[in-house]
């Protein structure tokens, strides 16, 4: 076992019944000129992320964890996108419309990827979800389940959004969480400080919050 700090209590966890979970880092929220600036986002907010979860996947990857990378999107006709989504933003820049890094959130487009500098490797998996929560109508239980994975530490974009969704379903499932204060962005900061603070609190209600330094150390 392995204890790192964090808040509200120290964090302990078993790196071989542990997963690195890291959410939707697509270019089409994070390149600059992408789907997510085209919002009126700055996407130099999500960026800060990216050096610091590089790090992380880094240390993981040397330490032999089980590494999950998350993708948000949908199928090219779209089937799997529930109206009440496709209606919702920017009228001039709705999923499956042409971005300019191809059809946004669209399985298979360029910008629906994963940025270079966290690209997955062999042996990594990938899921593709096409709700928030990277539980639903996905794979991810039943691969948790076949690895005997009890713990997930979660990174990834946006904080609020996807990030909280996927914590708060694992925590009904019956995982324990660390969430890596550092290596998870919002386009909001007050979202991103707020969203921090709800998963700890109240004795780590949804789960722990860590930097990324207490984490790399802890894998080294
Ligand atoms: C959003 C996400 N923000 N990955 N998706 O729509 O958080």
């Amino acid at each position: 076992m392995t204890e790192i700090p964090a808040t509200p209590s120290p964090f302990t966890f078993d790196p071989t019944t542990t997963a690195l979970v890291l959410i939707d880092m697509q270019r089409d929220f994070l390149l600059p000129g992408g789907f997510g600036e085209s919002l009126g986002n700055d996407v130099a907010l999500l960026r800060t992320v990216i050096d610091p979860l590089a790090g992380v996947l880094a240390a993981a990857r040397a330490a032999g964890i089980t590494v999950i990378h998350t993708r948000e999107g949908h199928l090219p006709d779209l089937s799997d996108c529930p109206p009440s989504k496709l209606r919702r933003g920017n009228p001039s820049q709705r999923i499956g419309d042409q971005g300019r890094f191809g059809r946004i959130l669209i399985r298979g487009e360029y910008g629906h990827d994963i940025i270079d500098e966290l690209a997955p490797i062999d042996g990594e998996i990938v899921i593709d979800k096409p709700g928030k929560g990277a539980f639903y109508a996905t794979e991810l239980a039943a691969v948790l389940h076949r690895q005997s994975i009890t713990t997930l530490l979660v990174t990834g974009v946006t904080t609020e959004v996807c990030v909280h969704t996927t914590v708060r379903e694992a925590n009904d499932r019956g995982y324990e969480c660390l969430v890596i204060a550092d290596c998870v962005g919002s386009y909001f900061p007050e979202f991103q400080r707020v969203g921090l603070s709800m998963i700890s609190a109240q004795g780590a209600i949804f789960g722990w919050v860590a930097d990324s330094a207490a984490v790399i150390a802890a894998l080294d």
